[in-house]
């Protein structure tokens, strides 16, 4: 299988060539910030979109990256190309880099840039045409005012922990909620519900992360003429939907048919989340950046 991962300017074909010290701040304290892009049909899809709301990370972390955006689209082309792959997945990582035994993220002078083209599956591919089972997480998702979720840090303890109780419980995925106690987000997914034709995602102000996917489906659906809220979810508002599905870069897009033992809707992937699903195929097929021609 290809593989391309590029640290620091060079370019690896096998995995155990791709290092980084141990003193990186990434590693010791889970210092940087990251993207999951998609390659679909030798195109990279929303990479702008991506790369944006990579630099917006860094800067709400003050963390310059050394590469401007028109050097880092190049890069992630590059790495991708070198692959030869029509389908990839990229992960874009930037730490704050090599640093001493101690916070201070002052001492770290060079921010270490990783960009890995690989391949991901994230759910068993029956889960596409059966759905997932879900079960709201105890762990609550962090407050934007002490981690904003909005941040997509390397720091993914918060998730993670969520997702050991969701495997706990032998369900597939977990839903957290804020310190509220309003619906979020999954542990690497956004959320949408469909209640009589029309479709409900949270706002980013609920402790979530604005996802690219999410935004376009916001888009799709819009575009075919349905209505589509950004507001509050209760749990409560999940068991009453027609239908349920998540959204991500990993996961594309994924219907939630059982949600604590309650049934979402006739327990099966509803047809709204179908026309979405096609829809979006279609779109991820013609869109992005040509990495070929
Ligand atoms: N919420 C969180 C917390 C995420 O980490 C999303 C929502 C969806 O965002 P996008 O922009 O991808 O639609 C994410 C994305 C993984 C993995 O390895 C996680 C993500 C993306 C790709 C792979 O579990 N997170």
């Amino acid at each position: 299988m290809s593989l391309c991962i590029y640290v620091d300017g060079k370019f690896h074909t096998k995995r155990e060539d791709a290092t980084v010290c141990v003193y990186d701040h990434g590693l010791l304290y889970g210092d940087g910030i990251f993207e999951g892009i998609r390659v679909y049909n030798g195109r990279v899809f929303k990479l702008d979109e991506h790369l944006t709301r990579l630099y917006e990370s860094a800067k709400s972390i003050m963390l310059t990256i050394p590469l401007n955006a028109s050097e880092m689209r190049s890069a992630v082309v590059e790495t991708v190309k070198r692959t030869g792959l029509k389908e990839a997945y990229i992960r874009l990582v930037v730490t704050r880099g090599v640093g001493d035994l101690g916070l201070d993220p002052r001492k770290c002078s060079k921010p270490t840039v990783i960009i890995i083209c690989d391949q991901i599956a994230l759910y068993a591919k029956e889960k596409y045409e059966k759905g997932l089972r879900v079960v709201t997480c105890s762990t609550r998702r962090n407050r934007p005012d002490s981690l904003n979720s909005e941040i997509k840090s390397l720091n993914y303890l918060n998730n993670i922990l969520a997702k050991i109780e969701t495997f706990r419980v032998g369900a597939e995925e977990g839903i957290m909620l804020n310190d509220s106690g309003y619906v979020s987000e999954a542990t690497a997914d956004n959320i949408f519900v469909v209640k009589h034709g029309r479709l409900t995602t949270p706002p980013a102000f609920m402790g979530l992360l604005e996802g690219i996917t999410r935004n376009t489906v916001i888009d799709i659906a819009r575009g075919m003429g349905y209505k589509v809220l950004e507001m509050p979810l209760s749990i409560n508002d999940v068991y009453a939907a027609d239908e349920c599905f998540l959204t991500g870069t990993g996961a594309e897009l994924i219907p939630v048919i059982e949600s604590d033992g309650r049934q979402i809707g006739d327990g099966k992937p509803g047809p709204n989340f179908l026309r979405m699903l096609e829809r979006y195929r279609e779109i991820t097929r013609t869109e992005g950046v040509s990495v070929y021609s």
